[in-house]
């Protein structure tokens, strides 16, 4: 397969990348990695496979109606795995319009260039042709403590500009399979977690802190709950759907791991009191509880059985075993880590010096 992935620089496209040319075997064939690089893209995520002959970078924007249709026709792309998108929920509330712009005009544009170059394929080539959108639980709304967990027939309910601006791709990606018979995958993942993950998220962003002496801050009371999923767990997931998936079908993705979001933040400083032991007081000492993230949802969960039952797959790391790796990833790339925080990666790729 000649892959088109999107957003290859974010957190879960740059594992996946990897995933794809070093773990997936032969199926794959060559990628292609489009990303506008906007603050959350960083090419030093893949910097150690820039000359290899099955890789290739491209900086731009999936909306671009002239740059993509020339992408997918040039390098003959049988499968566009699309994870470009603004991700954060926070800045959607304080910014909801690039939500808007590269979620849903962007899939838009991603997915009418994806029809016109199925339409000018014939035989084998054209059956072959999938598009992959990769899309969050988040688009299901919030559950109580006590409801099931959201499965492919939960109605959508999204509360947040980024979660309706996903929910509303998602039904764009249905629209087209239905109407115009584009052999799609999607896919609704839990919160990822693990190496490369920007640290304007939950749990890097309580590790760096937590290294750097500063307050952790816990939205709320802490009562919030999430289903982690190791991000190489994913990326597992999301090949085996891509070969394996029937189009026009939805599968979640779920960690199997529902955790209080103060019992992440416990759990991070318990990991580094052992790694990284502060003089004085533990880590737990710089929690703070903050005002809450307006319409924080308050649970989710995914039931993965569907993914499960069809393709066999299933998480393989636990919350801790996959904690323990991320806290050791971030110990030993703490240089990555600083050149986010003091923006150097951004002044480099712009050419211009700190
Ligand atoms: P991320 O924010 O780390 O990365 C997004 C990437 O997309 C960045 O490299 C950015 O430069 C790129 N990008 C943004 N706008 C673009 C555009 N217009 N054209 C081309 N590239 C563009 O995000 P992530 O956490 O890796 O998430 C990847 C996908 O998975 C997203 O679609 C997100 O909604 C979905 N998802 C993420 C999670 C999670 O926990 N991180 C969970 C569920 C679903
Ligand atoms: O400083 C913080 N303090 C805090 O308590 C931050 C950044 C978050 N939180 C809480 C909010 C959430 O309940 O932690 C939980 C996780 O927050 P995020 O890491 O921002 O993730 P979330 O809002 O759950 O969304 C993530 O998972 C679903 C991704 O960012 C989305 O892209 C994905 O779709």
């Amino acid at each position: 397969m000649k892959i088109l992935v999107t957003g290859g620089c974010g957190f879960i496209g740059s594992n996946l990348v990897r995933y794809l040319l070093e773990e997936a075997g032969e199926g794959v064939e060559k990628i292609v990695n489009l990303d506008l690089l906007t603050y959350a893209g960083n090419p030093a995520n893949l910097s150690d496979l820039e000359n290899r002959d099955d890789y290739t970078f491209v900086q731009g924007d999936i909306g671009d109606t002239e740059l993509v249709p020339r992408l997918l026709k040039e390098h003959e792309v049988d499968l566009v795995m699309n994870l470009a998108a603004e991700s954060h929920v926070d800045r959607s509330i304080d910014s909801p319009e690039p939500f808007i712009q590269t979620n849903v005009t962007g899939t838009l544009r991603l997915l009418e260039a994806a029809r016109h170059h199925v339409a000018e394929r014939s035989g084998e080539a054209k059956d072959r042709f999938r598009f992959q959108h990769i899309s969050t639980d988040e688009v299901y709304g919030s559950l109580d403590r006590d409801e099931p967990a959201f499965t492919e027939k939960t109605p959508f309910a999204p509360n947040s500009p980024y979660a309706a601006s996903k929910a509303s791709a998602d039904f764009l990606v249905r629209a087209y399979h239905h109407t115009f018979g584009l052999a799609t995958l999607t896919t609704n993942c839990s919160n990822n977690y693990g190496s490369f993950h920007f640290p304007e998220k939950l749990i890097p962003l309580i590790i760096l802190n937590a290294l750097e002496g500063r307050p952790l801050p816990i939205y709320g009371d802490g009562s919030n709950i999430r289903d982690w999923l190791y991000v190489g767990d994913h990326c597992r997931a999301l090949w085996l759907v891509a070969t394996r998936g029937r189009p026009g079908e939805t599968y979640n993705i779920g960690g199997d791991s529902e955790r209080t979001n103060i019992d992440i933040v416990r759990t991070i400083c318990r990991l580094l009191d052992e790694r990284r032991p502060r003089p004085g007081k533990g880590y737990e000492s710089l929690i703070e509880f903050v005002k809450d993230r307006p319409g924080h949802d308050q649970r989710y969960a995914v039931d993965f059985s569907k993914l499960n039952a069809e393709l066999g797959w299933s998480p393989t790391q636990t919350l801790e075993s996959g904690l323990e790796k991320t806290v050791d990833w971030y110990l030993e790339h703490l240089d990555w880590c600083r050149d986010i925080t003091n923006n150097n990666y951004q002044r480099q790729r712009l050419g211009t010096t700190p």
